[in-house]
């Protein structure tokens, strides 16, 4: 068990330090940004009494949008999307192939009598309620962003590496890119009015409360963001791809929190605590941080931004006539900086080139790119994608492993037969 009593002591000593940094953003920016709060009109929002509740709904559980077998995998109650599928798509995911990653069941949820609410003792005038209305009249901003699974390329772990880790076993398709719209948290922050002493934003779903396979109900699904980073870049998105957020990926509002672990970017938002001390959920103690031998007891830090990962548009075990020039094609993404370049091998890691770039690479969007292979010999083979970002990250040979099976970003074998 992790103490939190612990857990909370040293978050709260970073911060003071002025260590409690995300994404660059240290304190003394943030109370700069804070202090612009002053500047924006407020919106007439409602006060006091809280609306009722979003209706929980009786859908049936599971998943509402089809998942047919040629583009999804289902785990559990989640649906991995096929990489082979994405070669029929573009840049943008498009919601019928986007991965879905719920700890329960997607609720029907009603935008007409849905609210947000805003609460806790980091507020400078109390709670406050916004409904989908006064979201859409505060200033929209659109940014293009993957939303990826933590434990995304896990099943490698014990595929390639030989050691099992715990959780859903992806191989690379918990990851989709698209273009979202809503307001900046930071500008609802402001308008709820974010005092000096806050610290801490916990956004809460309203799916269901999670109850673990041993029987622990872990309440709603949440997780806490530092300040700094609320304040950044993380957006309450209610459009996806120019369309209304659909049902499966938060509808009417989730928040998007740009290059950051996907649990991070909550679905169905009910309502955010901030707090003047740091917050904690199970999502920030026990799960998402990096256990194991490499790791100390307590684990990692809470994992904040993703890594660096490849992926093949082909089907595993792919067959692949010789004597015929491919073009493959595949992605890559990095979470940390821009991809640089992208090097191929065909041959299973004897000899590399480079792959032509189809994207201009941004950081927290995936690159595609490109390589003719023209294969003379029949026979199984392996094909490998090794990515490198303009920090001057490349992919390992393997990862470190952590027992539930986080930031897998090894090069993968992808196995193919040449026939
Ligand atoms: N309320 C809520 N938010 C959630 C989750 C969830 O189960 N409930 N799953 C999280 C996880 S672990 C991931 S990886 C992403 C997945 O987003 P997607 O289903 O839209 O692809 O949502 C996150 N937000
Ligand atoms: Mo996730």
């Amino acid at each position: 068990m992790i103490s939190e009593e612990a857990y909370d002591a040293r978050r709260r000593a970073q911060w003071l330090a002025g260590e409690a940094r995300a994404d660059g953003v240290a304190r003394r920016d943030m109370l700069r940004l804070l202090a612009a709060a002053g500047a924006v009109a407020t919106l007439p929002v409602t006060l006091g009494a809280p609306r009722a509740r979003a209706a929980t709904g009786t859908a049936p559980p599971g998943i509402v949008k089809p998942l047919p077998a040629d583009r999804f995998t289902i785990r559990g109650t989640n649906a991995e999307t096929k990489f082979e599928a994405l070669a029929e798509t573009g840049f943008h995911t498009p919601t019928s192939h986007f991965f879905v990653r719920n700890h329960t069941a997607t609720p029907r949820l009603d935008a007409k009598t849905w609210t947000l609410r805003i609460w806790g003792d980091g507020l400078t005038g109390g709670e406050r309620e916004f409904t989908l209305a006064d979201l859409r009249r505060l200033p929209s901003t659109s940014r293009t962003a993957f939303v990826e699974c933590a434990g995304n390329g896990r099943s490698f772990f014990t595929t390639q590496q030989g050691q099992p880790a715990s959780g859903t076993a992806w191989t690379l398709g918990a990851i989709g890119n698209a273009r979202w719209r809503g307001v900046r948290l930071s500008e609802v922050l402001r308008q709820a009015g974010v005092s000096r002493d806050a610290v801490d934003v916990m956004p809460s779903g309203l799916d269901a409360e999670y109850v673990t396979d041993d029987g622990t109900n872990l309440g709603r699904v949440r997780r806490p963001l530092p300040l700094s980073k609320a304040m950044d870049d993380v957006i309450l998105a209610y459009e996806m791809n120019g369309a209304p957020l659909p049902a499966d990926h938060g509808y009417p509002v989730r928040v998007l929190v740009p290059a950051w672990v996907g649990i991070a970017s909550i679905k169905w938002l009910g309502d955010i605590e901030v707090s003047s001390r740091p917050l904690f959920s199970p999502w920030n103690t026990q799960f998402y941080r990096l256990f194991g031998e490499a790791y100390p007891p307590q684990g990692s830090a809470p994992l904040t931004r993703q890594t660096l990962k490849s992926a093949f548009e082909l089907p595993w075990n792919a067959s692949l006539p010789a004597a015929t020039t491919h073009h493959l094609t595949g992605r890559s993404w990095s979470a940390t900086g821009a991809i640089a370049r992208v090097d191929v091998s065909t041959d299973a890691g004897r000899t590399w080139h480079e792959a032509r770039l189809k994207d201009t690479p941004h950081r927290a969007t995936w690159t595609r790119w490109t390589t003719p292979w023209h294969p003379r010999t029949p026979g199984p083979t392996a094909l490998l994608a090794r990515a490198r970002d303009t920090t001057g990250r490349t992919q390992p040979e393997a990862t470190v492993h952590n027992t539930q099976g986080y930031f897998f970003d090894a090069v993968v074998r992808h196995a193919v037969r040449v026939v």
